[in-house]
């Protein structure tokens, strides 16, 4: 079914509930769908009946990387905020099983209306403590909200480890660029992609009065968060508890990938991101409605070159092999005297080259 909001996720439409009764979702699906457009999130079971043998490998494989030993709890001294390791996928293959898990592709793209793919993978061994924040700051897509994250736990949380956390429906509030705070970002300090907006957001919430829940998982439950929900890790209260998890991130097809903290909307200027498929381990090109965003942008630029007009003013281009009833050979060579020079045929070139150039082809 094509919307004709195509360039929104089902999940996040205006239209939800009227288009959800027309497609086919299992119970499960229905129930996933409603809660991430009603609350921003939805937990399931993860989909993997070798799960539990994945997370022991992974564990092994990892522990060493983060300095820790299994059953010396005095080992685990740090805080936590460094203790990530971003895209194992790429040497883990359980982790990249976790991350391309078909059945949850499957889902996302049932509930987003589009292909999904995973682009990156973070496990934690220990909660992160990481300041709330919405993913769609380091990780936008244009058109917006075409991003979410899938939370999956490797043990039992309980509310001394530094459960995830989250607030709920915070995903309908605006996405915050550079410009809703009052920030220029060139020239800004650097910085990362979300600390410039964390007072907004700490101000958001305040202002909102909404409660935020600590998501206390069971092992092998997973949690998806829309690209705006507002998330982070809790305080470890027990220092020496670990809180084995994965994240995986993902994108959705035909879309442009962009981190708004480092780009300026207004100016045009996008800091655009070079993705990969962690499925497939080929580098996904942003897209600009079906057509690849540089080769948009070249033919933008020639075409309002060539007219020497507004892009947006230029002539509409005619299906191919239909000449404008007002088309003029003779005037065509004298408004355009390159194709004269170059002995080409006024129609022919019209069709092929002149219409997308917005060349001029009658007098007056
Ligand atoms: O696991 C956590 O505490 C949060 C991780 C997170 O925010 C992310 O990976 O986007
Ligand atoms: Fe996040």
């Amino acid at each position: 079914m094509t919307s004709v909001l195509s360039g929104i996720p089902f999940v996040e439409s205006p239209l939800f509930y009227k288009e959800l009764d027309q497609l086919e979702f299992t119970d499960l699906e229905r129930k996933a769908a409603i809660s991430l457009h009603e609350r921003g999130y939805a937990v399931l079971d993860f989909p993997d009946v070798e799960l539990d043998q994945r997370i022991e490998r992974i564990q092994a494989s990892l522990a060493p990387r983060f300095g820790l030993s299994f059953g010396d709890r005095s080992a685990i001294t740090n805080t936590g905020e460094n203790q990530r390791i971003q895209d194992a996928w790429l040497f883990d293959p359980d982790v990249k099983a976790i991350a391309a898990n078909s059945t949850i592709l499957d889902l996302l793209h049932k509930l987003y209306g589009r292909p999904a793919f995973p682009f990156q993978t973070l496990n934690f061994p220990v909660g992160t403590q990481q300041h709330l924040h919405s993913d769609a700051n380091h990780f936008s897509s244009l058109p917006e909200r075409f991003m979410c994250g899938v939370w999956v736990a490797f043990e039992d949380v309980d509310s001394t480890a530094g459960p995830l956390t989250y607030l709920p429906g915070s995903h309908k509030w605006p996405i915050l660029t550079n410009l809703m705070i009052g920030r220029r970002a060139f020239g800004a300090q650097p910085q990362s992609a979300q600390a410039p907006f964390e007072a907004a957001w700490d101000a958001m919430v305040a202002g909102s009065g909404v409660e935020q829940i600590s998501f206390l998982a069971r092992k092998g439950q997973a949690l998806i968060w829309a690209a705006n929900l507002l998330h982070g890790g809790s305080l470890r209260l027990d220092p020496t508890r670990t809180r084995w998890s994965q994240v995986s991130h993902y994108y959705f097809s035909d879309c442009i990938h962009y981190t708004p903290a480092f780009s300026d909307e207004a100016m045009g200027r996008l800091d655009l991101r070079t993705v990969t498929n962690v499925a497939t381990g080929e580098t996904v090109p942003n897209r600009y409605l079906g057509r690849e965003y540089n080769t948009e942008l070249e033919e933008i630029d020639r075409s309002a070159k060539a007219s020497r007009r507004r892009w947006w003013q230029a002539p509409a281009v005619p299906e191919l092999g239909a000449l404008p009833e007002e088309f003029d050979p003779e005037a065509y060579l004298y408004l355009n005297p390159d194709v004269a020079a170059a002995g080409a045929d006024p129609a022919q070139h019209y069709l092929t080259h002149g219409a997308r150039e917005g060349r001029r082809f009658r007098r007056g």
